[in-house]
């Protein structure tokens, strides 16, 4: 690092006294040489910078075109590029650590196992390929299946962890629904921290979905305050509750509240594909008979903590079982590279049972490696680069 002054370079007029920090090849983020120059701030001094550098023959990078430099020299897999993207997007504390946890080649680590027992598996059955006619190899057949066995249900097992880790990228979709004036806006601001929807005691105040993220014991969430369901001669809260309506179906789950029991909640939950939690709202206030679920009150925080960590769980059970250590899969890219390497892992089963010569069986093996090293990014094809890159940010 050292100090420098920066000068155009036709004209030679002074542009800026800056730092610049020297990173030689290999040891720089991408493994190319890279400078880095510090300016001082403000808006005119970068302006001139950037243009004399320009000047000099430099080029402004392409969204995440860094992070692709990197991938491509061999300084960090496909993985540990979107695992960047995820830490800067994080924004709960889970995010954080999954995405850490992948950049430290959490789930790179997982499948170079794989990638390695679906070789040894490879191996196992050599000897039926050099020595086709003999009977009896000199490893078993329950050698092979046992080997097979542990290879699949990893892979399966990894691939169970892909809906809550997609949904830990996007944020759980939440949608609170119930009878007019039960108390949703009020929960939907409780549950914010911040007065974001506007409560009254008049049935049909929120007559549009409001959507808003939050973390909710560290995951993250978006939950959406409806209108009101109720049959309503009303055009403008009609259509709110058709709005409600559509977000309940792309809802991960639902917060049907109700002040007392409320008659139309079998039907509402019939109709409802998403886990719903059933909370009995304005537990302050003196009621009947007692609650199915869990109570809360907005007004003086009752049963909240409760309510957040009955929302974490049914929104992210699996990953709160798994705990911090195993790594899961969050975006549809992996789902389908591993999708693709079980199916070739189960058609090479069936091709050996049904007597299919073992060189044939192998290209199924071959096939399962090919789909995992894509997914590392041992081999990657340009369009699955364009694609992963297309979503960073200049300058990463
Ligand atoms: N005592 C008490 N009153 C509450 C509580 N939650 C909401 N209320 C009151 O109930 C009324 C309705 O609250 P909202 O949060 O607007 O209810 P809503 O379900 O959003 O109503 P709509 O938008 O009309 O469907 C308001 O007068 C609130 O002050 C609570 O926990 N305790
Ligand atoms: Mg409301």
């Amino acid at each position: 690092m050292f100090r420098a002054r920066l000068l155009h370079p036709e004209t030679r007029e002074p542009v800026d006294d800056c730092l610049a920090a020297c990173f030689p090849a290999p040891h720089s983020y991408t493994g190319d040489d890279l400078v880095e120059i510090s300016t001082h701030g403000g808006l005119v001094v970068p302006a001139a910078a950037l243009a004399a550098l320009v000047a000099a023959g430099a080029r402004p990078a392409a969204p995440g075109e860094f992070t692709r430099r990197a991938v491509l020299n061999g300084k960090m897999d496909l993985l540990q590029a979107e695992a960047t993207a995820d830490l800067i997007d994080a924004g709960s504390p889970v995010q954080r650590r999954r995405a850490l946890q992948q950049l430290e080649r959490g789930l790179s680590g997982r499948l170079g196992g794989l990638r390695s027992e679906i070789l040894e598996l490879e191996a196992l059955i050599a000897y039926d390929i050099d020595f086709p006619e003999e009977d009896e190899g000199p490893v078993s057949e329950t050698t092979v299946r046992r080997a097979w066995c542990v290879v699949r249900d990893r892979i399966a097992d990894l691939l169970k962890t892909a809906p809550e880790g997609e949904r830990l990228r996007e944020g759980a979709l939440l949608v609170i629904a119930g009878r007019p004036n039960v108390g949703k806006s009020s929960l939907f601001n409780a549950l914010l921290g911040t007065e974001r929807a506007i409560v009254t005691e008049i049935p049909g105040t929120t007559r549009d979905a409001i959507e808003a993220h939050a973390v909710i014991e560290g995951f993250p969430f978006r939950i959406v305050d409806t209108a009101g369901l109720r049959d309503s001669g009303e055009r403008i809260e009609q259509l709110g509750i058709e709005v409600s309506k559509k977000y309940l179906a792309a809802a991960d789950l639902v917060l049907f509240c109700e002040e007392r029991d409320d008659p139309s909640r079998a039907a509402f939950l019939a109709q409802v594909i998403a886990p719903v939690v059933v909370v009995r709202t304005k537990a302050d206030r003196p009621s009947g008979r007692p609650a199915v679920g869990p109570s809360v009150s907005a007004v003086t925080g009752q049963g909240m903590t409760e309510l957040r960590r009955r929302l974490a769980e049914v929104a992210f059970g699996k990953l709160l079982a798994l705990g911090d250590v195993e790594p899961v899969v969050t975006r549809a890219r992996h789902r389908t590279a591993l999708e693709r390497a079980l199916a070739e892992l189960e058609a090479f089963w069936s091709a050996r049972m049904a007597g299919v010569d073992a060189a044939a069986t192998a290209t199924h093996l071959r096939a399962a490696v090919l789909a995992l090293d894509e997914l590392i990014g041992a081999v990657t094809p340009d369009d699955v680069l364009d694609r992963v890159f297309a979503a960073f940010c200049v300058g990463k």
